[in-house]
């Protein structure tokens, strides 16, 4: 079938949808909206209702890779991945999403478009792109939109949702052996199904081998946690390395180029460039189906695969498939390969094509002990760096994903110690862990008093009943939790403000910075490694 153009005058009257089938599309709107649905395009990228004003273009731009879809990045109309919508009123609303893969909608004047971008370069999918349109209350027209979603990619595995402990919010890259077996020891008691070791036991970024903090091997670490009854956890980024890995040196043809040749920035991160493996390569996903099985045969059965975007980056492919599909054949190489018994929770990931292939996804950015960084927030205009506030914003505003996959909000805290959360803020992060029904924690052991430790097991058992009320508050047993507090986005820098603005974006594109920080960063947390070890 081939698809067309197609321009529609008027929406479907309030209360009603409908599917059309069309390479671009132009809708009318009936009248002038006041907000606006922005949803990002991977994991952690912003998702939010605003107002129609454009968005200041966030920095640092050497960033874009791995927060943004880097082919939008410097769009400054009101735009966003798949799906928007716009609010005339309170329960009128306007959806338009795709239920295709590589869509991008966008606000101009008193017009919704949406372009099917394979579709629109000639490249025609078999079916055309089908799109989805409704007008109604916030809550229906979403359920109704993800329900088409549902028919056409898959949904949830009827797994029961685990309740997780992981490594990185409390040791982030310190880990060792000798230190996660001391903090399993000491979680013995608490109803944990998965113990999840995070990123710091590979060699490097690239070359997934156990190094030297784990000198008795994967093996032996999955088998410590097993032997307790648990899900033995391991968080890997599948499809990225850095240039001095092996996988690099050995095989830079499997790497992702542009046009002119050049290797694809998948981003920055541990002071390092990264880049993104194609998974066009047959090689390619033969290594992956063999990774995936070599952690299989350590004794990994839950499994946070990481940076997952790098597989969906605009690039020029040894085959010539758009850019999601090459990312969901790839997803579903891994998945495959790992069992379809093991636990997939996908992470950094775009957020329509990895539906259907995997058991949770991460629907927002990290979490930390701080609320907001200011720095970030006003001066940056960045949304999807690792704080309290911005992880709440970010799911309660995905939420409509969870008829489709288990969605992980990240981890909650307990403890006081380490931590700069109010307690308000903390009962935030508990409460939508419990609305999500995904319950992970980094808290040490070490850290906890003996009445946080019996609050988390509380936390852990707690199966409450939950109830939406409205696009910021919910009803859990007989509480009523607000989260408005963290939904709206700060002002962007103003006046004098754009100056320190201006510096720290230029500041925060130099790979020398971002080096000194991540080696700042790095220190602090091998400090706080020592004070623990001193206990
Ligand atoms: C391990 C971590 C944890 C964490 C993941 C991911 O620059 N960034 O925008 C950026 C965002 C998230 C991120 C790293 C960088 O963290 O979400 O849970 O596993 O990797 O390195």
């Amino acid at each position: 079938m081939t698809s067309h153009p197609l321009k529609l005058d008027s929406p479907p009257q309030p209360g009603s949808s409908l599917v059309v089938n069309a390479s671009s599309l132009t809708l009318d709107l009936p009248r002038p909206p006041r907000l606006f649905y922005r949803h990002g395009w991977q994991s952690w990228s912003l998702a939010a209702w605003t107002d129609l004003t454009p968005l200041p273009i966030q920095r640092p731009k050497i960033l874009h890779p791995l927060q943004t879809d880097p082919r939008y990045a410097n769009e400054t109309s009101p735009h966003g991945s798949w799906v928007a919508a716009v609010e005339f009123e309170q329960d009128d609303i306007l959806l338009l999403g795709s239920l295709g893969l590589d869509a991008h909608i966008w606000l101009k004047g008193n017009q919704f478009e949406g372009a099917a971008l394979s579709v629109s370069k000639g490249q025609h999918e078999a079916d055309g792109c089908d799109w989805f349109i409704a007008r109604g209350d916030e809550i229906s027209v979403f359920a109704k939109y993800a329900a088409e979603l549902a028919i056409r990619l898959g949904k949830k595995t009827d797994k029961p949702a685990p309740r997780v402990w992981c490594s990185w919010y409390s040791l982030y890259t310190s880990i060792d052996e000798e230190i996660l077996f001391r903090v399993f020891d000491e979680l013995n008691d608490l109803p944990f199904d998965v113990l999840q070791v995070d990123d710091g036991w590979q060699m490097s970024i690239g070359d997934w081998e156990a190094n030297e903090k784990f000198p008795s091997g994967m093996n032996a670490l999955a088998e410590r946690i097993k032997s307790t009854g648990r899900k033995a956890g391991l968080w890997l980024a599948p499809l990225i390395a850095v240039k001095s890995s092996r996988l690099f040196r050995k095989h830079p043809d499997w790497f992702l180029r542009d046009e002119h040749g050049k290797f694809v920035s998948a981003g920055f991160n541990w002071g390092e460039q990264l880049y993104a493996l194609d998974t066009t390569h047959a090689d390619v996903l033969t290594w992956l189906t063999a990774l995936m099985q070599q952690v299989s045969a350590w004794g990994f059965d839950y499994l946070k695969l990481d940076f997952l975007y790098a597989g969906a980056l605009p690039g020029k492919r040894l085959a010539d498939m758009p850019r999601e599909a090459a990312y969901r054949q790839a997803l579903k190489t891994l998945r495959d390969a790992m069992g379809h018994d093991a636990y997939f929770l996908a992470c950094g990931a775009p957020i329509l094509p990895s539906l259907g292939l995997c058991d949770a996804l991460r629907v927002g950015p990290d979490v930390s002990a701080k609320w907001e960084d200011p720095r970030d927030a006003a001066l940056l205009y960045n949304f999807t760096t690792p704080g309290a506030r911005n992880a709440v914003r970010t799911t309660v505003s995905r939420l409509w994903l969870q008829p489709l996959v288990a969605i992980d909000p990240d981890v909650v805290y307990f403890a006081e110690m380490e931590n700069s959360l109010s307690r308000e803020h903390k009962q935030l992060l508990q409460d939508l862990a419990l609305i999500c029904n995904f319950k992970a924690i980094s808290d040490l052991p070490q850290w906890m008093t003996n009445d946080e430790r019996e609050t988390l097991r509380e936390f852990l058992t707690a199966s409450p009943q939950v109830k939406r009320l409205s696009r910021a508050t919910f009803q859990i047993d007989d509480r009523i939790v607000d989260f408005s507090s963290a939904l709206a986005l700060p002002h962007p820098p103003r006046g004098l403000m754009k100056l320190p603005a201006m510096f720290m974006g230029w500041l925060g594109n130099q790979p020398f910075a971002l080096k000194l920080f991540n080696r700042l960063n790095k220190a602090s947390f091998e400090k706080r490694k020592r004070r623990l070890q001193a206990k």
